[in-house]
């Protein structure tokens, strides 16, 4: 690990990961040992190795798989689903799975055709869903919070985008914790500070299996674009990419967003047809998007019979 001037054996790399993972929860005042903790598993490498970490320090932390119903062609969601499922089994911890064909309708590749007429890719859908799922899970079996598994290399390329085109609402959000607030369940990133291939590594020594592939609808994702930007300075000058984010939470804990630009504070208020926080005025994001999608899927139909 050139980045920390580091080399470990296996035996060690095995301890150190778990060790600077618990230094992080405590440094950033993540969760404590008695709270139920929801983690967003993807059949990832991140996300199985942050739930083996926190299963292997001792935290409750249950499962949720979202199935997207990505399967045209790659078998993305169901192998992904399968080997979530596995190591759930295999660990005896619980998973909650959720699919989003059976809650909604579609399945979001389904969606993302109806809303975008075939162009451009299901990611805002994807994630809008995934993030709304999320939340209403852990409230309804009352979690505490909600963890992922974004690493290092996940946070940079965000910021690295955010600051390009200087969007100073998502700046002042970027955060490895998110505190509670009005029906939004604390979310938390454990895993922040690892490189992606300190995560990988401890996937491959630690014998999990996790899905290689990225999913299907990623390919020319900006994300990817500037984690090779990023790659590329990281290669010349080791450690860039944890000295930019480090330097970035130091310049926000010195005020530099003192100010307030973010609608962070903006009023929540409940949606009036699931009940969710949203600061729309009455119906959320999520709602919205599924309803047009059912009405855009009745008006093809009626079309059809014409
Ligand atoms: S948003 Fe887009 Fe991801 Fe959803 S459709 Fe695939 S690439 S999984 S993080
Ligand atoms: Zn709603």
């Amino acid at each position: 690990m050139r980045q920390h001037k580091l080399g470990l054996c296996k035996a060690h790399f095995l301890e150190w990961i778990p060790q600077q993972t618990q230094r992080f929860i405590e440094k950033y005042q993540m969760f404590g040992r008695d709270e139920r903790i929801l983690i967003a598993v993807s059949g990832g490498k991140d996300s199985l190795s942050l739930w083996d970490v926190l299963n292997r320090l001792g935290y409750h932390a249950d499962g949720l798989y979202i199935n997207l119903g990505i399967d045209d062609g790659t078998n993305y969601s169901a192998q992904s689903q399968r080997l979530s499922e596995s190591f759930a089994e295999s660990h005896d911890l619980h998973l909650h799975s959720v699919a989003i064909e059976t809650l909604e309708g579609y399945s979001v590749p389904e969606a993302s055709r109806l809303t975008l007429r075939g162009k451009g890719r299901p990611c805002s859908v994807c994630g809008l869903t995934k993030r709304h799922i999320m939340n209403r899970v852990a409230r309804e079996q009352q979690y505490d919070v909600i963890v992922t598994g974004h690493n290092l290399d996940d946070e940079a390329a965000v910021l690295f985008g955010n600051t390009i085109n200087w969007a100073v609402g998502y700046l002042e959000r970027q955060n490895p914790v998110l505190e509670a607030r009005s029906g939004l369940v604390r979310k938390a990133k454990p895993f922040f500070r690892f490189y992606e291939r300190e995560t990988a590594a401890y996937a491959l020594l630690r014998g999990i299996e996790y899905i290689y592939d990225e999913c299907p609808h990623a390919a020319g994702a900006k994300s990817i674009y500037y984690k090779e930007v990023l790659n590329s300075m990281e290669a010349k000058r080791p450690g860039t990419k944890l000295a930019f984010f480090l330097s970035f939470l130091r310049a926000k804990e010195s005020g530099i967003f003192a100010n307030g630009h973010t609608d962070d504070r903006s009023e929540l208020r409940n949606c009036q047809s699931c009940g969710q926080p949203t600061t729309a005025p009455d119906i959320c994001a999520y709602c919205r998007t599924w309803e047009q999608i059912r009405n855009r899927q009745s008006r093809i139909v009626d079309e059809r019979r014409i």
